[in-house]
C-alpha cells in the first residue's frame, strides 16, 4: 500500500480480524500516524462495525496498571469501544477459532447508572455515576504480531478489544473497598498472579474518570447503562484449548473461562 490513510488503516485492521491473521505495526509504514489520528481511526473502525449491525455497549480502558504499561513498553492508558458482538456470556468458552492469539485479564467492571461527561471529572463524581460493580474478564486479541505495537497502533486497533465477560453478581459501589479488593488469578487451579484494585490507576474509579475526561476531548461521554472495563488488574494470560483461567475476588466473587479450539 503506497499511501496510508485512516480508511486504509481500518481496512487493514478489519481484514486481520476477519482473516484471523496478525501483522506488522501500522506506524512502521505510516510514521505520521499520531495519537489524535489513531483515535480517529478507532472511531472510524467502530463506525464500520456499527454499519455492520454492532451496537456500542460500553467503553474499556487499557494499560491502566504500571505492571501492564511496563510489560508493553507504553506509559500511557488508552480507551477503546465495547460492542454487543464482544459480549461473552458467563460460562461460555473462549472460541479460539474466532480469534488470533487471545489473552485473558481480570478486571473490575462498572455499569453506569448515570451519564458521565468530562472534562474535569473527579474520582468521587465518577463513582457517584456508577450503578453496580462486578468482577469481569477481558479477552484481548491484538491484530499485531506478538502484541508488538506503539501507542497509536494499539489505539487504532480499538485497544486490542475482542470479548468480555461480566459476572451476574452485582454490588452497589457504596461501602466497597475497591482499592483493597484483592484478585487472585489462577491457571488450571495454580495461582499465577495477585493484584489489588489499587493497581488500576490507584482506584478503578480514577480509571473511569480518566475515560470520561479522555472521551470529552473527542466530544463524547460515557452513557447511562454502559459497561466500563477499568483495565487489567494483573498481566494477561494466553488462552489455550482446555486451559481454565479463573479469578477469585475478595468481595466481587469468582469467574472462570476455558479456551476451546
Ligand atoms: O485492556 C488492555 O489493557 C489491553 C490494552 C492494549 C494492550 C494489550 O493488547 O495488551
Ligand atoms: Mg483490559
Amino acid at each position: 500500500m503506497s499511501e496510508w490513510t485512516i480508511e486504509s488503516t481500518v481496512d487493514e485492521l478489519l481484514r486481520r480480524e476477519r482473516e484471523r491473521t496478525d501483522g506488522g505495526r501500522i506506524t512502521d509504514r505510516w510514521p505520521g500516524l499520531d495519537l489524535e489520528t489513531a483515535y480517529r481511526a478507532q472511531d472510524a473502525l467502530l463506525a464500520r462495525k456499527q454499519r455492520a449491525g454492532e451496537r456500542v455497549v460500553g467503553v474499556k480502558l487499557g494499560l491502566t496498571s504500571e505492571a501492564k504499561q511496563r510489560r508493553m513498553g507504553i506509559d500511557s492508558p488508552l480507551t477503546g469501544w465495547l460492542t454487543d458482538a464482544m459480549v461473552l456470556p458467563v460460562g461460555e468458552p473462549v472460541r479460539m477459532d474466532e480469534m488470533i492469539h487471545p489473552r485473558v485479564e481480570p478486571e473490575i467492571v462498572f455499569t453506569m447508572g448515570r451519564r458521565l461527561a468530562g472534562p474535569e471529572v473527579t474520582v468521587e463524581q465518577a463513582l457517584d455515576a456508577v450503578a453496580t460493580v462486578h468482577a469481569g474478564f477481558e479477552v484481548i486479541d491484538s491484530r499485531y504480531r506478538d502484541f508488538s505495537f506503539a501507542l497509536p497502533d494499539v489505539v487504532a486497533d480499538n485497544a486490542s478489544s475482542c470479548r468480555f465477560t461480566v459476572s451476574a453478581e452485582s454490588f452497589a459501589p457504596d461501602g466497597l473497598d475497591l482499592v483493597g479488593e484483592i484478585c487472585q488469578l489462577s491457571v488450571d487451579g495454580d495461582l499465577v498472579d495477585t493484584a489489588t484494585g489499587s493497581a488500576v490507576q490507584g482506584h478503578p474509579a480514577q480509571a473511569l474518570a480518566l475515560a470520561a475526561n479522555d472521551l470529552a476531548r473527542r466530544g463524547l461521554a460515557i452513557e447511562a447503562g454502559w459497561t466500563v472495563l477499568t483495565g487489567g488488574l494483573t498481566d494477561a494470560v494466553f488462552v489455550e484449548p482446555g486451559r481454565t483461567i479463573s479469578a477469585a475476588f475478595t468481595t466481587l466473587g469468582s469467574l472462570a473461562l476455558t479456551g476451546k479450539r
